[in-house]
């Protein structure tokens, strides 16, 4: 185990993360098929609720299909990183990156989903882009689906509610890895998989309004159960083709704390964690643990295996736990659900002894180190942190500097907690900060919730030259990766 309990190993991978529909842009270009997040329109701050940008329907893919709505797609335009691919690798190389964490956009590689033979043009992009990052010896972490459901899966199958679309899943990891074997060895399979309880639609391609007979959270958790046994599936092929691979579960970690020592609360932040680490469980100990079986029967919700998929999840778990980590949450059985956009957990209320960021999430450093001890003493595997950062309204001051101060701060307090757990004895692999260029955000698609150490001249309505420029944080950074995280 290459640990040391004071600071981060020598091979500590730090770097960027990234997801192709929010940086790419091209969504038609070269053969590329739709994909569910290309549809998300941009919703003005004020006319939203949570977090989410929009619950998806049926009539509303259908009006889009037709041009009937002329809302805008950010997530359709990106940062243009299809184009600017090599500008931006040569910034992150600037930085010092050890790792560079994108996704492959499924849609690219079989435009809709079910293709017999995938897309030429789509393979050799990202090959090109591989190529660019091994000249400067930046490991590629890849996501395999990152939100990005081609959307004629969605229209043919209603996404992954339909087990056939395993079966399209394995095709497309298949052939990306017999195609990158020689470049990418650190996979991921879905992107904050527990998503899909939240949005089924974001997390799995899924118009829940064509299912009238069954509710939310039954079809999220039968649309689940198929990404677990698909990428139990992945993983046994990353491993047969690609020797060293290791494939990796990515979750979006709600770490949750009781309000109040009253034993109801300990008993809600208890039952909330268990909801989000089930995911986990799953990918990391390859069974369903027996807490969730309580939770389904109060629930109503019958999950249906087919034979062979216990033992499929069983022989196949994953190499290491990825997570992403924002904030944490707190719930109490004696107060008011807070409405806010971080509080995806039911009955989540403010921390009082956190602040927030300009849009509600609850800044929790300490947190982190929670949730990777507990992680670490659940699991025993090696983790990777591969998501974390601050999204903030910037400024650019005549001279065309941006003093991101509070990004710095939050990232190194986060860094710190990070040291802190590996004094606590955890094997962490490596830090993909978020959003390293400033892109389209996942559950707003605005850019002016920028989390960039470069930063991108557009804004929400498209407008702007793209012109990339440094941040104060671009240089706090490179003498971050460059000390090893010693100098914060
Ligand atoms: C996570 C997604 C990322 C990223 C991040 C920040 O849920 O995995 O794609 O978007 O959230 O969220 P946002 O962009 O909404 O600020």
């Amino acid at each position: 185990m290459s640990k040391t309990i004071n600071g981060f190993n020598e091979h500590f991978l730090w770097g960027g993360a990234t997801a192709a529909n929010q940086v790419e842009g091209a969504f038609d270009e070269d053969g590329k098929g739709l994909s569910t997040a290309d549809m998300v329109p941009f919703i003005p701050k004020e006319k939203r609720g949570l977090g989410f940008a929009i619950d998806v329907n049926s009539q509303y893919i259908q009006d889009v299909l037709a041009e009937k709505t002329n809302d805008i797609y950010p997530k359709r335009f990106g940062i243009n990183f299809y184009h600017t691919y090599k500008e931006d690798i040569a910034l992150f190389a600037e930085l010092g990156f050890k790792v560079f964490r994108l996704s492959i956009n499924w849609s690219r590689i079989f435009p809709n989903g079910d293709d017999e033979q995938p897309n030429e043009a789509g393979l050799q992009f990202y090959e090109n882009v591989f190529k660019e990052l091994k000249k400067y010896n930046i490991e590629p972490l890849v996501t395999l689906s990152h939100y990005e459901t081609p959307l004629g899966l969605t229209l043919k199958y209603n996404g992954w509610y339909n087990r056939k679309v395993i079966q399209y899943f394995t095709r497309y990891a298949e052939t990306v890895f017999n195609r990158y074997k020689d470049y990418v060895k650190y996979w991921l399979t879905f992107n904050e998989i527990n998503v899909i309880t939240h949005s089924p639609y974001t997390g799995g391609g899924i118009l829940i309004d064509q299912i009238p007979e069954k509710n939310s959270d039954q079809i999220a958790y039968q649309a689940v159960h198929h990404q677990f046994v698909a990428s139990a599936l992945a993983t046994k092929l990353a491993h047969e083709i690609i020797p060293d691979a290791k494939v990796g579960c990515m979750l979006a970690r709600m770490q949750t704390y009781p309000v109040t020592n009253h034993p109801d609360d300990i008993i809600k932040a208890q039952e909330q964690n268990d909801l989000n680490l089930f995911f986990t469980d799953v990918h990391a100990k390859g069974q369903y643990p027996d807490y969730m079986n309580r939770y389904f029967a109060e629930n109503d919700i019958i999950v249906e295996k087919a034979d062979g998929d216990d033992e499929i999840l069983k022989n196949h778990p994953v190499d290491f736990i990825s997570f992403s980590y924002y904030m944490s949450i707190s719930v109490t059985t004696h107060g008011e659900n807070d409405e806010t956009a971080g509080n995806l957990v039911k009955g989540a209320v403010k921390n009082q002894y956190l602040e927030s960021s300009d849009w509600g999430w609850q800044i929790d450093p300490k947190g982190l180190r929670v949730t990777l001890r507990d992680f670490y003493n659940r699991y025993g595997k090696p983790l990777f942190i591969v998501e974390n950062g601050l999204g903030a309204y910037d400024h650019v001051e005549e001279d065309g500097s941006i003093h991101d101060h509070y990004r710095i701060d939050y990232l190194k307090k986060h860094i710190e907690q990070m040291k802190e757990a590996v004094k606590d004895g955890v094997d962490l692999m490596g830090y993909t900060a978020w959003g390293p260029i400033d892109l389209v955000s996942f559950s707003t698609s605005e850019m002016s919730k920028r989390y960039g150490f470069i930063y991108v001249d557009q804004d929400d309505y498209g407008n702007g030259t793209l012109k990339r420029s440094k941040k104060d944080s671009f240089s706090w950074y490179q003498n971050v990766i460059a000390t090893n995280g010693e100098d914060l």
